[in-house]
């Protein structure tokens, strides 16, 4: 059964969004992306790696390098990116608007000791339209703090088939990913999990 919960104003999980087999149907999806635009492992402008590694699809890719987070109008081979599915499409269009198409796709890719930090979403020009986010593998505790750094933060787990919508006051919230429970769901052949996130742009 889906349930929805708004965690903080602007911040509400869809959980059991998906049916098994459209996750499956979406991981089939992401399987043709990413022959097309293989997965990259990108550095913090600071140059640290990062330990998720990212593709995208769309007009845009999300990219970052010793100099600066930003979207990128190609893959670093030159490449178009790959057009985001119309499976995906069709989760925005029914959660979030059937005026406006995201830009972008982002596919974060989580092996066994993969996490990421506390950030902002921030590089988009536009910032009134949510991000939505979806689930796809292993569980994963996702925390939830302020628009500033520091104060009290929340975690909950999120699980295959969630959908989550970060708009309104929570845009600006920090957020990440501390950790992921590996080997939770059979989604994937190599267990692990990943995360889509869709965004307007500019
Ligand atoms: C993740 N998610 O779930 C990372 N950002 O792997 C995000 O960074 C995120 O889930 C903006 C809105 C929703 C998200
Ligand atoms: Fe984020």
């Amino acid at each position: 059964m889906i349930s929805t919960t708004e965690v903080k104003r602007g911040f509400i999980v869809h959980r059991n969004f998906l049916s098994l087999d459209k996750q499956m149907e979406l991981v089939e999806s992401i399987r043709e992306i990413v022959r097309q635009a293989p997965f990259n492992t990108m550095r913090t402008p600071t140059g640290k790696k990062m330990s998720v590694k990212m593709t995208s699809a769309g007009n845009c890719g999300w990219f970052s390098d010793q100099r600066g987070y930003r979207y990128e109008p190609l893959q670093p081979d030159g490449n178009l990116w790959p057009p985001i599915s119309p499976l995906v499409l069709e989760i925005w269009q029914n959660l979030v608007s059937r005026e406006k198409d995201p830009d972008t796709c982002l596919i974060n890719y989580y092996e066994a000791n993969a996490k990421m930090g506390l950030h902002q979403d921030r590089d988009e020009k536009d910032l009134s339209w949510p991000v939505l986010s979806i689930s796809l593998g292993d569980e994963a505790l996702f925390r939830i703090g302020n628009t500033y750094r520091g104060g009290k933060t929340e975690s909950f787990w999120l699980h295959s088939g969630d959908v989550v919508i970060m708009g309104g006051d929570a845009r600006l919230c920090y957020h990440g990913i501390d950790r992921i429970k590996f080997g939770t769901s059979n989604l994937l052949r190599q267990s692990g999990r990943i995360n889509l996130t869709l965004r307007v742009v500019s």
